[in-house]
C-alpha cells in the first residue's frame, strides 16, 4: 500500500514537471523537417521515424536539412546516440542544431567523414561548432551552400566557434557514436561531448550568448542515412518569446496612429 502511494506521489510530480525528467526517448513524432534548399545544390531531406517514433533516418544526400524539436527552452541537456549506415558511398555532414530561433540564426555541430572541396569551398575532415547569424531570419536568403560547406574558417554569416580537425578526425560509417550537450547550463556555455563507446574524440566548451535559448534538432549536409536513436533530454527551462524587432515597430506604428487619431479627435 505505501509504495503504491509512493508511486502515485511520483506519477504526480512527474505530471507537474514542465520538462519530463525521466530518461525515456524522446518522442520524435512531434519534431519538424526543413531543408534550406539552394538551387543548383542537392534535393530535399527525407526523415523517416521507426521504433515506436524514438529513432529517426535522414536517407537523402540532400542541401541542409534539420529536424527540429519545436520546443523554445534553455538549461537542458541532451544524449543520444547517432551513426551512418555502411556503404552509403559517401563521406558529407551530419551532425546537431541548437539554439535555434529561425532557419538563419542558431548554433550548429557538425561533423565531416572526409576533406572535400565544392561550392568553391574545402570542408576539413573533423568536427566544428558553427554560428549562423541571418539579417533576414530565413536561410534560403541569408545563408549560402558555401556557409554551410566551410567549415575552418569564419565568413558571411557563418562563425567557426571551435573545431576538431585532422586526418584522422573524421567519422566511420556503420559506428554508434554518442553526442552530448549541455545548453546554457551555466550561462553562455555549449559544452559537447562526442564519444566512440568509451572513447572521448572531442569534449569541448564554447562560451556564446548569441543564443541562450531556442530549439534544438538534428542536422545532415548531403550526407544519406544518418540515423538518430534513443535521444533524451534532461532539465530544459521554457523560454518566453520575445516580440522581434519588427513587432515593435509595428506596435509603435499602431499606437503612433491612435494618437494621431486622438488628437485629430480633439482639434
Ligand atoms: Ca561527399
Ligand atoms: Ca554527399
Amino acid at each position: 500500500m505505501t509504495t503504491r502511494l509512493n508511486r502515485f506521489a511520483l506519477a504526480a510530480l512527474l505530471s507537474a514537471a514542465p520538462f519530463a525528467v525521466s530518461a525515456d526517448p524522446l518522442d520524435l513524432s512531434s519534431w519538424t523537417p526543413l531543408t534550406l534548399n539552394y538551387p543548383g545544390g542537392q534535393g530535399f531531406g527525407s526523415w523517416v521515424l521507426s521504433a515506436g517514433n524514438t529513432t529517426v533516418k535522414q536517407v537523402i544526400n540532400a542541401d541542409p536539412s534539420f529536424y527540429l524539436n519545436n520546443l523554445n527552452q534553455t538549461k537542458y541537456s541532451i544524449d543520444g546516440t547517432w551513426r551512418v549506415d555502411a556503404g552509403t558511398g559517401d563521406d558529407d555532414y551530419m551532425g546537431f542544431v541548437f539554439g535555434y530561433q529561425n532557419s538563419s540564426n542558431f548554433y550548429l555541430f557538425d561533423w565531416k567523414q572526409g576533406t572535400q572541396g565544392y561550392v568553391g569551398r574545402t570542408a576539413a575532415e573533423g568536427m566544428a561548432i558553427k554560428k549562423f547569424t541571418g539579417g533576414t531570419g530565413n536561410g534560403a536568403t541569408d545563408l549560402s551552400l558555401e556557409e554551410f560547406w566551410e567549415n575552418q574558417v569564419s565568413f558571411g554569416d557563418m562563425v567557426v566557434l571551435a573545431k576538431n580537425q585532422s586526418s584522422s578526425a573524421g567519422w566511420l560509417a556503420a559506428t554508434d557514436y554518442s553526442f552530448h550537450l549541455d545548453f546554457d547550463q551555466n550561462p553562455g556555455e555549449i559544452h559537447v561531448v562526442v564519444k566512440n563507446g568509451a572513447t572521448t574524440l572531442w569534449d569541448t566548451t564554447v562560451v556564446d550568448t548569441t543564443f541562450t535559448g531556442g530549439q534544438f534538432g538534428f542536422f545532415n549536409n548531403s550526407q544519406a542515412n544518418v540515423t538518430y536513436a534513443g535521444f533524451t533530454q534532461t532539465g530544459g527551462v521554457p523560454v518566453t518569446p520575445i516580440p522581434e524587432p519588427g513587432t515593435y515597430a509595428l506596435m509603435l506604428v499602431g499606437l503612433g496612429a491612435l494618437g494621431f487619431a486622438a488628437r485629430r479627435r480633439r482639434a
